[in-house]
């Protein structure tokens, strides 16, 4: 059972004249609220239909809508009083040594003593920083780095945005994680998503810039390689799946081929938010699926000298990895089953530095559906549930930035 969550009657109301003067942008009182030993707002702030104030005994409290478990109380039921925000899954004590709080529209973070974060909420576009997208109705710790070894640390303050957070170390570092739709992470990249913090340039010292990059729904989808000549854009790519639960998690939104489930067994844990993608359009009625192919592409500009690049890719049936209209390698065959099944169990790394430049460059996975023979399924003219096809990549890029940011 979670513990008490209500607060004394007593303390309660000089908190909600707290939480009404922050709506008012009125300053009520400049110095923390005390109410006879209970010391409460020592840092507040409001998201979309909630509230969450630290208190200076380090506990946080927060009320008003939990449809996401933004309460962080263990549960998805809202609350017009204030509760206790759990410290871990078994929700046996409350959150302490809290310094700070940042208020998502939909979530939560708080900073610790120790200078973690601690989130809570909705997770759709990674904003709890954990490397998930599966949201948490009590807090998760999140991660220093893509490898999500270790929790961030030395974190002073954080805030909160409508699905991407960010915070500031005592080294003056600012790093931010979430929906990067619109750039807003400042990684000079633009994506789906990063469900783990990215280090930002030009702050606490961070000297280069690393993008990384996932196949996902911001791949242009061409009838050739654009940087390599004419090139018709076809659209977006999708996500794809096998079945419903194959590969597992199948994203939400995904095109489902509706197939047998055999194959596509990577492990992606290293390229955590990609995702099996195919062009627009194609479904597992598609036909003829054998042999089709398609040219995945995306553009990345770097300010500067590149330092390191990689990309890992898996396939069903055959790759070929291009940067700037070069081949880089390949992977998998449209001729030999062996090797396309070896290129749909396991990811392969593709050292793809020399081939950077300063300014534009093109990122191009050029990807092609093996022919009917092999399905096992006898086809002889096969549709996408009889021969799926499909795409997985991820990778990152390293420059040291020497020209002004867009
Ligand atoms: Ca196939």
């Amino acid at each position: 059972m979670p513990p008490s969550t209500r607060l004394p009657t007593w303390c309660m109301i000089p908190l909600f004249l707290v939480a009404v003067s922050g709506l008012l942008g009125l300053v009520l009182s400049p110095a923390p609220v005390h109410a006879e030993g209970a010391i409460i707002d020592t840092a507040i702030d409001a998201g979309r239909g909630h509230t969450c104030a630290v208190t200076s005994a380090g506990g946080i409290r927060c009320w008003g809508d939990n449809s996401s478990g933004q309460l962080g109380n263990s549960s998805t039921t809202g609350s017009a009083i204030p509760v206790a925000v759990c410290a871990d899954a078994s929700c046996a004590s409350p959150l302490t040594g809290v310094t700070a709080v940042g208020a998502g529209a939909l979530y939560t973070c708080a900073v610790t003593s120790a200078g973690s974060v601690r989130c809570w909420g909705n997770n759709f576009s990674g904003q709890l920083g954990n490397s998930s997208t599966t949201g948490s109705a009590i807090p998760v710790a999140v991660c220093a780095d893509a490898s999500c070894a270790s929790p961030l640390t030395g974190v002073t303050a954080v805030s909160a945005g409508g699905g991407h957070t960010c915070a500031v170390t005592s080294a003056g570092g600012i790093h931010c994680w979430g929906d990067n739709s619109s750039g807003q992470l400042g990684d000079s990249n633009v994506g789906d998503f990063m469900a783990v913090p990215v280090a930002i340039v030009g702050f606490g010292g961070v000297s280069f810039t690393t993008i990384t990059f996932v196949s996902d729904r911001t791949w242009g989808v061409f009838d050739a390689d654009p940087a390599a000549g004419a090139a018709t854009f076809l659209g977006f790519a999708q996500k794809v799946c096998l079945s419903p639960s194959f590969p597992s998690p199948c994203p939400s939104g995904a095109t489902v081929y509706g197939s047998p489930s055999w194959g596509w067994v990577a492990d992606l844990s290293s390229i955590p938010e990609a995702s099996w993608i195919w062009a627009p359009g194609i479904t597992g009625a598609t036909a003829t699926a054998d042999l089709n192919q398609f040219f995945f592409a995306k553009a990345f500009e770097l300010l500067g000298p590149p330092i390191t690049g990689t990309i890992f890719v898996a396939v069903d049936d055959f790759a070929e990895i291009r940067v700037n209209g070069t081949v880089v390698g390949t992977y998998g065959s449209t001729t030999e089953i062996p090797l396309a099944i070896a290129a749909d169990k396991a990811r392969k790394a593709f050292d793809i530095t020399p081939f950077l430049v300063v300014g534009s460059n093109i990122i191009t996975i050029h990807a092609q559906n093996g022919p009917h023979t092999f399905s096992p399924l006898g086809c002889t003219v096969c549709t996408y549930a009889q021969n799926p096809a499909g795409v997985v990549f991820g990778g990152s890029i390293r420059f040291q930035p020497t020209k002004a940011s867009r």
